[in-house]
C-alpha cells in the first residue's frame, strides 16, 4: 500500500474523531453476501410503504442491492457512528399507561439526519483537502476525487458496510452494534474514489441469545437478522400513512413515535455509554409524553415544537392517530371524554382512531378500567 493511503485513512479516522464521531472505520466497496438477501427482502414485500427502498437503476436492479453497480467509481466506504445514548431509562422500565413512548433517537432539539450530515461534511472537506496535497506530491491515488455523503437517504444500506468497517455487527434485531458501545448509534456514509486501507469486519457476538425476538410485541422479526416493516412498530408509527391496519395496533402499546423495544432488552446495551453531543439531550416533555397533549396537538405547536425534530416525519396527523391507539391501549376509562369528542375531528384518520381507542377501552379487557368505569 502507498504510504499516502495509510496516511490518508489513518487521518480520514482522526477527523472524524474530532467531528465528534465516537467510532470510525473503512469498507472496501464489495457486494457483501449480506447484500444478497436485499434483494429477497424487497420481493417478499418487507419494504411494506417504503417504495424509495425498491428504487431501480437503468438495467432494471435494485440500487442498494450494489454499490459496485450502483457507483461504479467508488472504491471505498467510510463509515463513521455516533452515539444518541442519553443517561433517561428504557421504554422497557418505564410503564405508565397515561403516558406514551417515543423512541431515543427522537428526543434531540435536531434531526439526526442533519446533526450526522453536518460532521459528515467536515471529514468529507478534510479528505479532499489531503487529498490535494497529496495529488501535489504527485501522489498515485488519482487525481480526480469523488466522494458522496449520505446519512438514510442514499442507496446504501449503511449497516453492511458498517460492519465490514469494523464498526460493530449486525444483531438479530437487524441494528447494528458495537461491544462498547451498544447500539443507540447513527450511521453517517461517504462513498470516495480513493481506495483507502480497509478494517476488519466485526464478529457477531449475539451467540445464542434471542432476547429482541422474543420481546418484539408485534412478532416483527420473523427470523434472526430478518424483520418486516409491515408489522414493525417503528415503521407503522412513523412511515405509515393513513389508518394503521386493525390486527396490529394493540400490539403497538404505548408507542407513539418509533420504536425501542428491540435494542432495549438487548444485554449490550445495558452498559451503553451516554453521549456528551448538545442536540440529543432530551426535551424533557418527549421522554414519556402526555397522551393527552399528543393526540390534541395543535398545527401551530406540532410546527413550533417539531420545526428541527425528526419526529415531523410522522406529521401531525399521525402523531396524533398513534396518541389515540396508545390511549385505546391505556385501559385508562379517564380518556373517554377527550376520545369521544376526537371522533369528530376534522382528520379521517384521527377521528377513526379515537373511534378505535374507545372501543377498545370499552371492550372490558382491562381490570383497571372495569373497576374505574362507570358504564
Ligand atoms: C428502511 C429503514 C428502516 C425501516 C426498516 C428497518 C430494517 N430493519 O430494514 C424501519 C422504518 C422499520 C426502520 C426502523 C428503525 N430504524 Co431505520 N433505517 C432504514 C434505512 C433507511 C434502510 C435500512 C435497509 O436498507 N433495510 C433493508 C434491510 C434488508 O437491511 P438491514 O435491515 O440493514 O438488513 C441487513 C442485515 O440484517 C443482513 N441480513 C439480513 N438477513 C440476514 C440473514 C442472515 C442469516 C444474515 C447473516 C444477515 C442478514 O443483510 C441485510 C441487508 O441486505 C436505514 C439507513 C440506510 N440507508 O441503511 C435506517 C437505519 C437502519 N435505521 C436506524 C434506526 C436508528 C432505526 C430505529 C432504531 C428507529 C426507532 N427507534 O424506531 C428502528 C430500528 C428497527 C430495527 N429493528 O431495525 C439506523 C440504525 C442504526 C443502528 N445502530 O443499527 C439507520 C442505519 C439510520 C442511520 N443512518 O443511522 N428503519
Ligand atoms: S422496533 Fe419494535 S416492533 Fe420493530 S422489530 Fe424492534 S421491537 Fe419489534
Ligand atoms: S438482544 Fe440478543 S440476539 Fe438481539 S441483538 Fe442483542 S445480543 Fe443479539
Amino acid at each position: 500500500m502507498l504510504p499516502q493511503i495509510s496516511h490518508i485513512s489513518a487521518l480520514v479516522k482522526q477527523s472524524a474523531h474530532d467531528a465528534g464521531f465516537e467510532l470510525s472505520g473503512i469498507a472496501p466497496v464489495e457486494d457483501f453476501p449480506e447484500l444478497s438477501y436485499f434483494p429477497q427482502w424487497i420481493a417478499a414485500g418487507h419494504a411494506a410503504e417504503m417504495k424509495y427502498m425498491e428504487s431501480k437503476d437503468r438495467n432494471g436492479k435494485l440500487k442498494r442491492a450494489s454499490l459496485k453497480s450502483t457507483f461504479p467509481w467508488a472504491r471505498s466506504v467510510i463509515v463513521c457512528a455516533i452515539n444518541y445514548n442519553t443517561a433517561h431509562p428504557y421504554s422497557t422500565e418505564e410503564r405508565n399507561p397515561q403516558n406514551g413512548w417515543i423512541a431515543r433517537y427522537a428526543w434531540g432539539s435536531e434531526d439526526y439526519h442533519n446533526a450526522v450530515m453536518r460532521r459528515l461534511r467536515t471529514v468529507e472537506s478534510r479528505l479532499l483537502q489531503e487529498h490535494r496535497i497529496a495529488s501535489g506530491e504527485s501522489c498515485e491515488c488519482g487525481r480526480e476525487l469523488q466522494t458522496r455523503c449520505y446519512v438514510d437517504t442514499g442507496p446504501v444500506v449503511e449497516r453492511v458496510y458498517a460492519k465490514y468497517a469494523g464498526i460493530g455487527w449486525t444483531g438479530k434485531n437487524t441494528c447494528l452494534l458495537n461491544q462498547k458501545m451498544g447500539s443507540w448509534l447513527f450511521l453517517g456514509v461517504i462513498l470516495t474514489s480513493l481506495e483507502l486501507a480497509p478494517d476488519l469486519p466485526a464478529a457477531d457476538r449475539c451467540g445464542t441469545c434471542t432476547r429482541c425476538i422474543d420481546a418484539c410485541p408485534t412478532d416483527a422479526l420473523i427470523a434472526p437478522y430478518k424483520l418486516d416493516s409491515n408489522k414493525c412498530i417503528s415503521y407503522l408509527t412513523i412511515e405509515k400513512r393513513g389508518d394503521i391496519p386493525e390486527e396490529m395496533r394493540a400490539g403497538i402499546g404505548r408507542q407513539v413515535f418509533g420504536c425501542d423495544i428491540c435494542q432495549d432488552v438487548c444485554p449490550w446495551n445495558r452498559k451503553a455509554p451516554a453521549s456528551s453531543a448538545q442536540e440529543f439531550q432530551p426535551h424533557a416533555e418527549l421522554v414519556n409524553p402526555a397522551l393527552e397533549w399528543l393526540a390534541e396537538i395543535s398545527e401551530e405547536d406540532f410546527r413550533e415544537k417539531f420545526r428541527t425534530s425528526a419526529i415531523r416525519r410522522s406529521k401531525r396527523s399521525g402523531l396524533r392517530r398513534n396518541a389515540l391507539i396508545a390511549m385505546g391501549n391505556s385501559g385508562e376509562a379517564r380518556f373517554l371524554t377527550k376520545l369521544q369528542r376526537l371522533t369528530n375531528d376534522e382528520d379521517p384518520v384521527v377521528a377513526k382512531a379515537a373511534r378505535w381507542a374507545i372501543s377498545q377501552l370499552k371492550n372490558d379487557k382491562h381490570p383497571e378500567f372495569r373497576q374505574s368505569t362507570p358504564c
